[in-house]
């Protein structure tokens, strides 16, 4: 019987009292509702690690809340009407408790998880007769495939099976043949796409965040959050190269909010959830010029004991995430706690800027163009039915565009005057805005699944065409000409999620996220 009415109001201890704390099984209610999501072992996959490290860290609501009424802006569902209030109160209970055993993960549990394909045998040219530059990857969340499409005739060249639950943009060499793909439960999948074979994965982590490749293509960093490292692994065989502890100037240890890699510095940059630091992990031969903003790296090499040596930098708030001008010498970064933004200058190392960016910006999905002889920077926010545009070189807010609810994704591309964003959350999900990037008005909104999630776009390699997901079990990608907005194709996917075009991402076009 429900007694969730009568409960409402009482202190945890009096309600279990009431409601039979003895009935309630958290490790059963954990199993049937949290497991999915969350992994077997607590230990995270779609949904993080529930797991004392990483709750005592949350911020915003409480852990019972967070379950009865699930999370805002995030994939959590609240299970009021699933579960008892008493259930509710001691699967929270349950989870703050450590778990029995944390498994220690270093680079010898890392390179003990290796699996490395026997049966691939590399091609010397692509299997396939299509553009290797127009190669687009569809990842399918469904049932855990990517797709790999022509991006000229939108034909399936291959569908093979990733590790659970991928997030983030999968990562391509500067050649564009091997791809690097990561799941949130921190296995690290290669893939090659001339010979459309799987090469290895490994295990970078137990909850992991997002990759990021250094861009001479020899190193990929795994931004984690548990353990609190940063796996650097060699892109040739997904060996160890070091496992850095994130401890930060103050001997805190923190999860990673974000890496990526920066170009031109021969850095990572990594932004801490847990510490207000920056962090910059350096790959090329001349770490210790760090700062200096000519490109160093005709000069002779010096030699450095540490083959990634770190530098922290301060920052005055905590940064969930961050996106990069297009010389990657300031850092625009905000806190998912909404209390705006800031402009590091990584150069000096300081704040130069605050950014006026209410609303959880969803910075690592932020694009750029040329508007008016300055370069502008849009985002969508996880929490406001708003896109901002703001100018790079004042910093100042240009426009903040109302849209009909807040948005997960946009994309745009140097061929296109458009630019997509779409309303990812509440009732306005099945919509696309497509918006003019002079004059910063909606021109068209799409609606071409009605009721349906249609969400996150990719360009094909010219422009020519815009790849838009409806993100469904039973979902498609729907192809569109990018000049006329009208449909050309629709391609049947399990729930696909981000799609990814080779030239687009290797090129670091201005229109796509980094
Ligand atoms: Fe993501 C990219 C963080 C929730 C799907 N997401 C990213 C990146 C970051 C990030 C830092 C950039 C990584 C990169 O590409 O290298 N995402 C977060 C969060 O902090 C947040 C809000 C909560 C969380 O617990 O992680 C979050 N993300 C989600 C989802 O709920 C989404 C919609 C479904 C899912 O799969 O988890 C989701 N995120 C994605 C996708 C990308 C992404 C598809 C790549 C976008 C791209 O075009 O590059």
């Amino acid at each position: 019987m429900k007694t969730k009415g009568l409960l409402l109001g009482m202190g945890v201890a009096a309600s279990l009292a009431l409601a039979g704390h003895g009935a309630a099984d958290p490790a059963a209610s954990y199993a049937e509702h949290c497991a999915d999501c969350h992994g077997e072992a607590r230990l995270g996959g779609m949904g993080p690690a529930l797991i004392p490290q990483t709750l005592k860290r949350m911020r915003g609501p409480k852990v019972a809340e967070v379950i009865r009424s699930g999370r805002a802006a995030t994939q959590m569902p609240g299970f009021a009407e699933a579960l008892e209030e008493a259930e509710i109160a001691a699967l929270a209970d349950w989870l703050k408790t450590p778990l029995d055993h944390v498994p220690d993960w270093g680079a010898a549990e890392i390179t003990a998880s290796r699996v490395m394909n026997e049966d691939y045998a590399p091609a010397a040219a692509p299997v396939w007769s299509s553009d290797p530059m127009n190669i687009t990857l569809a990842v399918e969340t469904g049932d855990h495939h990517v797709s790999v499409l022509d991006g000229d005739t939108f034909e399936v060249l291959d569908r093979f099976a990733t590790p659970l639950v991928v997030h983030g943009g999968p990562k391509f060499d500067p050649q564009g043949r091997h791809v690097f793909i990561m799941s949130r439960d921190g296995w690290v999948q290669k893939y090659d796409l001339w010979s459309l074979q799987e090469v290895g994965r490994t295990r970078a982590g137990l909850n992991s965040r997002n990759i990021a490749m250094s861009d001479d293509g020899k190193w990929l960093a795994v931004a984690n959050y548990l353990p609190m490292t940063l796996t650097i692994l060699s892109t040739e065989d997904l060996s160890v190269a070091k496992v850095i502890p994130v401890i930060s100037k103050g001997k805190v240890p923190s999860r990673v909010s974000a890496v990526y890699q920066a170009p031109p510095r021969e850095s990572f940059v990594l932004a801490l959830k847990d510490v207000p630091e920056i962090w910059e992990v350096f790959y090329g031969p001349n770490p210790p010029r760090m700062g200096l903003a000519h490109d160093y790296r005709s000069e002779p090499p010096i030699k450095n004991p540490d083959p990634f040596p770190v530098r922290k930098i301060t920052v005055p708030d905590v940064l969930d995430d961050f996106f990069f001008d297009q010389k990657y010498e300031h850092v625009m970064g905000a806190s998912r706690d909404g209390n705006g933004g800031q402009v590091i200058d990584l150069v000096i190392g300081h704040k130069i800027a605050d950014l006026a960016l209410p609303g959880m910006p969803h910075l690592g999905s932020g694009i750029t163009w040329q508007r008016d002889g300055t370069t502008v920077m849009a985002t969508p926010h996880l929490k406001g039915g708003v896109v901002s545009v703001i100018d790079m070189a004042t910093w100042q807010t240009v426009k903040q565009i109302e849209t009909l609810g807040p948005g997960f994704f946009m994309r745009s591309h140097e061929n296109s005057q458009y630019l997509w964003v779409d309303v990812f959350f509440g009732p306005n999900k099945d919509k696309m805005h497509v918006i003019d990037k002079n004059t910063l008005e909606i021109v068209k909104t799409l609606d071409p699944a009605p009721g349906q999630t249609v969400a996150h776009v990719e360009f094909t390699r010219d422009g020519s065409h815009a790849l838009v997901s409806i993100w469904e079990d039973d979902g498609a990608v729907i192809v569109y000409d990018a000049k006329t907005l009208e449909e050309v194709r629709r391609l049947p996917m399990r729930k696909p999620s981000g799609k990814y075009n080779v030239w687009n991402k290797i090129t670091f076009s201005e229109g796509t996220s980094h």
